[in-house]
């Protein structure tokens, strides 16, 4: 039965040393407890890193805790001292980490670095290589492995890969100024699915991947050279039930069971019943927003002198990538911020901050979610923001508000929060004044939605609906394959072609013959093209016509010296060999001056677009423009034109990139029908790539072997998924 492996930096245990002894603890993070659920389910393993230095382990010691991790399920990833520094701290997270949370400033470009990224996500990628089959499916996570599914999905096509990224995807201008960018999408764009929190990151990915790559995208659909790539928004939840049971649990014990924290928090209410505790939980990461929180606070005890003396607020600061400069640097800031204000506002009985910095036990964290009153969560930004989510399932009372940045993916769910913007510290002092007086009903109402939410689409649901969306692209892709020309289908073409006496073959041009270019006077043909289609018809039994949107007098001099029959503009004119241009249709020209200066206001204002002006149509170029904005022009324009056009008799057309108005009635479909209107051909294929070839696929007689260059859907019988299959094809058939 086909596996599901899930591959992650950090292996879902930790190895501690007692008594000579070596013993694995459970982690119990999110991702954790999610994947667990899944791999286990399906019979695969979990490959990453034990979180152990290689270097300071002799064979044996490795070799044991290799076995111990293995009982388990794991696959182990060994790191060194100087991967765990150049891989981990740096790329990782000296590099990417800032970039993609748009701290810009602090991004280190060390190439040394790049290089050790790259080999460590291979040993990676070839550690799921040894335990992977064909068949089997692999969902990578995390930013620490962005060129993983390239390295699995080169090396194993057969295998299904999934990845997640757990933090924000940045905005193309601030992707792009990495210097390996496109070696970063190409990696990620190894896998058939590709998650992300909110659908912010998910149009950030798609945008850089249209303008790096250019590949055609459909809604969350990649057009990839050889496959569909989907994208799409899962907002990762939480083991909600963990947390509301604990909490209860929590809550139900004697004093004698409570632990010394939760009995010292029990004292404190004793002493001041009306006392108020604000909670702040993060690693201690310059992504949270920590600094400006506490001035924040400091602002709002200032504006309001009566809440001093009531409210204290609990820092929770989990240390966190200690051996960074930038992580000392906050620090040592988070230290002077809380000093500065428990002198300014403290007193012998009252500390306005309580500041741990450590991590605490489940038990505690669940104590704390439990007696605070307001959740204060800011990070500047922030790929989801559990914390938000936990303290909801904590609160059995219903009670309880939540403010929030706007800047964490969590926001997007959590409407019923206080929202704030980070930054602005008196919006922040404003929010705590009203979280603190907030009535009680009114918290109860908005934590009912939350709970609600935030309890249906739990870790368990996000994971199940990843897993069943990679069965579904696949199910996409086997659509595309169906029409693959593959070598038996091939050798079934072949066989009908060498049959046949009369044949018609008829070859769109760009897109199908020859690639795209920027500037479409540049796309002619080359020594290549010429031989295949030399070849073609030499055969006395081919009868081949170009079929294009192009004007006459470009392919004429392109293919002067090529005896080929031309059929130009979309249907509009048609050269016989050895006869002279003749109009398939009665058109005329008398519209052009009224859509003219519509079209040159268009070019006007979307720079890089121009027109092109044919006999009988005109059209407007937008393949050299920003890729967004003139997706939108685009849109316009048809509304503009379609208000005109019914009247003159004219039709828009849209192709790849241009938009093409034409007069009404002519299309590839009614020409190709026209060409073979008088002869019995007894073998006719059509091949083109874009929606103005699927009037020749569909006006085509049945038997016709129309075939889209693409993987876009179709109505032709046959796909090829490039222009140089297109041409090994026709090389093929041009052999016989
Ligand atoms: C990354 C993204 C995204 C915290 N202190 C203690 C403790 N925690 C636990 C919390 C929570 C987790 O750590 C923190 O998760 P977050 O989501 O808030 O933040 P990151 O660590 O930055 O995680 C983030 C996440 O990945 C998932 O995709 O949401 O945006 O940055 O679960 O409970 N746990 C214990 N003691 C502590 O002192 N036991």
């Amino acid at each position: 039965m086909p596996k599901l492996h899930i591959v992650a930096n950090r292996l879902p245990y930790s190895i501690s040393k007692q008594d000579n002894e070596y013993q694995l603890i459970e982690s119990v993070g999110g991702l954790a407890t999610g994947m667990k659920s899944v791999y286990t389910e399906y019979g695969g393993k979990w490959i990453g890193w034990s979180g152990l230095n290689s270097d300071d382990l002799n064979p044996k010691e490795a070799a044991e805790i290799d076995a111990l991790l293995e009982e388990k399920g794991c696959a182990t990833v060994p790191l060194s001292e100087n991967d765990i520094l150049e891989y981990y701290e740096g790329f990782s997270n000296k590099t990417i980490w800032p970039l993609f949370h748009y701290f810009t400033q602090y991004v280190d470009y060390s190439p040394e670095n790049w290089e050790t990224y790259k080999r460590v996500n291979q040993r990676f990628a070839d550690r799921v290589l040894d335990v992977c089959e064909e068949g089997d499916t692999v969902w990578v996570h995390d930013y620490q492995l962005l060129l993983v599914p390239e390295m699995i999905k080169s090396k194993k096509p057969g295998v299904t890969v999934g990845f997640f990224l757990h933090i924000p995807f940045p905005s193309y201008e601030v992707f792009r100024i990495l210097p390996w960018r496109m070696e970063l999408l190409s990696g990620m764009l190894g896998a058939d699915l590709l998650g992300f929190h909110i659908y912010d990151y998910e149009r950030h990915f798609i945008s850089s991947v249209r303008r790096l790559h250019g590949y055609e995208i459909n809604f969350n659909q990649i057009h990839a050279e050889e496959r569909i790539i989907k994208v799409d928004a899962y907002p990762m939840g939480i083991d909600y039930d963990k947390f509301s049971k604990a909490s209860t649990a929590v809550m139900q014990k004697t004093i004698h069971e409570r632990s010394d924290l939760h009995k010292e928090l029990e004292k404190y209410f004793m002493v001041s019943p009306d006392r108020r505790l604000i909670l702040s939980i993060d690693r201690l990461d310059y992504s949270k927003g920590i600094p400006q929180r506490l001035k924040a606070f400091g602002k709002f005890l200032e504006k309001y002198p009566d809440f001093r003396g009531k409210v204290t607020m609990i820092m929770l600061a989990v240390p966190s990538r200690g051996h960074v400069e930038e992580y000392q640097l906050l620090k040592k800031e988070v230290d002077e911020l809380v000093g500065k204000i428990n002198g300014e506002f403290g007193s012998v009985n009252y500390a306005p901050v309580w500041y741990f910095y450590r991590a605490l036990p489940f038990e505690n964290l669940v104590e704390l979610y439990n007696t605070c009153d307001v959740a204060l969560i800011t990070p500047l930004r922030d790929g989801m923001n559990l914390v938000a989510k936990e303290y909801v399932a904590s609160r059995n009372t219903q009670t309880g508000v939540i403010v929030l940045s706007e800047m964490a993916g969590v926001s997007k769910e959590m409407g019923e929060a206080i929202t704030i913007n980070p930054i602005n510290e008196d919006e922040i002092a404003e929010a705590l004044n009203t979280a603190l007086t907030m009535p009680v009903e009114e918290q109860k109402e908005r934590m009912k939605y939350l709970q609600n939410r935030i309890q249906r689409y739990s870790i368990f649901k996000w994971a199940g609906d990843f897993v069943q969306d990679l069965d579904k692209v696949k199910l996409l892709q086997k659509e595309y394959l169906a029409k693959k020309i593959t070598s038996s289908v091939y050798n079934e073409i072949e066989a009908k072609y060498k049959k046949a006496k009369n044949r018609a073959i008829f070859l769109d041009y760009d897109g199908t013959l020859t690639p795209f270019h920027k500037n479409p006077l540049e796309a002619s043909p080359n020594e290549e093209l010429f031989d295949i289609l030399k070849k073609l018809i030499a055969d006395e039994k081919n009868t081949v016509t170009i079929i294009s949107g192009r004007d006459r007098y470009t392919l004429e001099k392109w293919f002067a010296d090529v005896p080929i029959n031309l059929i130009c503009e979309h249907g509009v004119w048609l050269r016989k060999l050895g006869e002279d241009w003749q109009t398939l249709t009665s058109v005329n020209n008398d519209w052009m001056p009224m859509i003219r200066p519509i079209l040159e206001r268009f070019v006007d204002r979307t720079p890089g677009s121009f027109i092109e002006e044919k006999n009988y149509s005109l059209v407007w170029h937008y393949r050299k423009a920003e890729p967004d904005q003139s997706l939108i022009r685009a849109n316009e324009l048809k509304d503009e034109l379609l208000g005109m056009v019914g009247n003159l008799n004219l039709e828009i057309m849209e192709g790849s990139k241009v938009i093409e108005v034409k007069n009404g009635g002519i299309n590839k479909g009614i020409a190709a029908l026209q060409f073979i209107k008088n002869k019995k051909y007894d073998f006719l294929t059509a091949l083109g790539d874009d929606w103005t070839d699927e009037f020749m696929f569909k006006e085509l007689p049945k038997e016709a072997i129309s075939i889209k260059v693409g993987l876009k859907r179709t109505a032709a019988a046959y796909k090829l998924e490039s222009v140089d299959a297109v041409r090994d094809f026709l090389k093929k058939l041009g052999d016989n």
